[in-house]
C-alpha cells in the first residue's frame, strides 16, 4: 500500500501561454502496478501514475513534448516508462536506470525505445547511492551512443561529487538545481560549487524542482532567484521540468499549473523561455531536428 500524497487532481490552467513545442524535461510514470509492477528493493511506493493521466496534464498545460525519467520505484526495469514513449509516438524521451552489466543489446533497445540517457541517484531516501566504479562502468557503455548521465543529488553531497564529476567525458544534467536549501541564499556553498561545474560546458541544470528547493512553501517564490541566475547565465544549457507526480513531497503538493506560471518569474524573456522549453531540450533530446 502506498502512504504517498497523491499527485495534484485537477491543477489549474497556466495564466501563460508555452511556446509550441515546449518540453516537459522530467517526469515520471508510476506503474500502474498492476501492469507494472514496483520494483521489490524500492525505498517507497507511490500512488499510480499512468501515462494517460501524464498525457492529460500536459495537453491542460500546453506541453507537446516530454522526457519520462525512470523513478527509483521501478527500480532498473524500463517497461513502463518505454510503453509510455511508445504510446506518445516520438513526442516523448526517457532517461533509463540501468544495471552496472548492462550489455549493449540492452542498451540498443533502449535507445529504439527512446532512452537518450541514464540516470545516477545520490539521495539518502532513494536508497544506496550510485556506486562510482559502477557510473564508470556505465558511463564507458553510453558514451558511444551519445547519450548523457542525469545526476540527481543531494547539496551536501556536491563538494566530494564535483571532482568525480569533472572527470567524466560526457554531457551530465543535474537534478533540480542540485537540490539546494533556498533558504541559504544564492552564496551558499553548495550553489556556488554548482554554478562553478556550469562553467564548464559538460554540464546541464533541470530549473525545476522549485518545490524540493522551498523553504517558504506555496508558490514556491524564494526558489525563483536560484533558477533564475542560472537561466542568466547559462541559457543554452537549462532544462525545465514538472516533475509530476512528485514523488516523495510530503507536505506542500504543487499544482502542476501554478509551477509552469513561476517560469514567467523565472525565465520572463520570450527568448529565454523559448530557448528553456524548446531549444535546449530539442538539442539533447532530439539533435536529429537540428539543421
Ligand atoms: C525526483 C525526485 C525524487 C524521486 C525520484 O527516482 C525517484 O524515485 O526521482 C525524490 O524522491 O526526491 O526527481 O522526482
Amino acid at each position: 500500500m502506498s502512504d504517498a500524497l497523491p499527485y495534484h487532481p485537477s491543477p489549474k490552467k497556466p495564466d501563460i501561454a508555452l511556446p509550441a513545442g515546449a518540453c516537459d524535461a522530467h517526469c515520471h510514470i508510476f506503474g500502474p502496478a498492476a501492469e507494472f509492477p514496483f520494483a521489490p528493493e524500492r525505498n517507497y511506493t507511490p500512488v499510480d501514475a499512468p501515462k494517460q493521466k501524464l498525457f492529460a496534464l500536459h495537453r491542460l498545460l500546453g506541453i507537446e513534448r516530454a522526457v519520462i525519467v525512470q523513478a527509483s520505484c521501478h527500480g532498473t526495469d524500463n517497461t513502463a516508462m518505454i510503453d509510455a514513449i511508445a504510446a506518445a509516438g516520438g513526442r516523448y524521451r526517457g532517461i533509463a536506470m540501468v544495471k552496472p552489466d548492462v550489455t549493449d543489446a540492452e542498451l540498443a533497445a533502449l535507445h529504439e525505445g527512446g532512452v537518450r540517457g541514464v540516470r545516477f541517484n545520490f539521495v539518502t531516501h532513494l536508497g544506496q547511492d550510485a556506486d562510482l566504479d559502477a557510473v564508470r562502468a556505465v558511463i564507458g557503455k553510453i558514451k558511444p551512443l551519445g547519450w548523457h548521465a542525469v545526476i540527481h543529488f543531494e547539496a551536501d553531497r556536491l563538494e566530494k561529487l564535483a571532482p568525480v564529476l569533472k572527470e567524466l567525458p560526457l554531457t551530465m544534467v543535474i537534478d533540480h538545481m542540485g537540490r539546494v536549501d533556498a533558504s541559504l541564499g544564492v552564496d551558499q556553498p553548495a550553489f556556488r560549487m554548482l554554478v562553478d561545474l556550469m562553467e564548464d560546458e559538460r554540464f546541464w541544470v533541470k530549473v525545476c524542482g522549485s518545490e524540493r528547493v522551498s523553504r517558504a512553501g506555496p508558490p514556491f517564490h524564494d526558489a525563483v532567484p536560484f533558477a533564475r541566475m542560472l537561466v542568466d547565465r547559462f541559457p543554452d544549457r537549462v532544462l525545465w521540468g514538472t516533475d509530476w507526480p512528485h514523488p516523495n513531497i510530503k507536505k506542500h503538493m504543487p499544482d502542476d499549473g501554478a509551477l509552469v506560471d513561476l517560469l514567467a518569474l523565472i525565465a520572463p524573456e520570450e527568448d529565454r523561455l523559448h530557448s528553456l522549453l524548446v531549444d535546449n531540450p530539442t538539442r539533447l533530446y532530439w539533435p536529429e531536428e537540428r539543421t
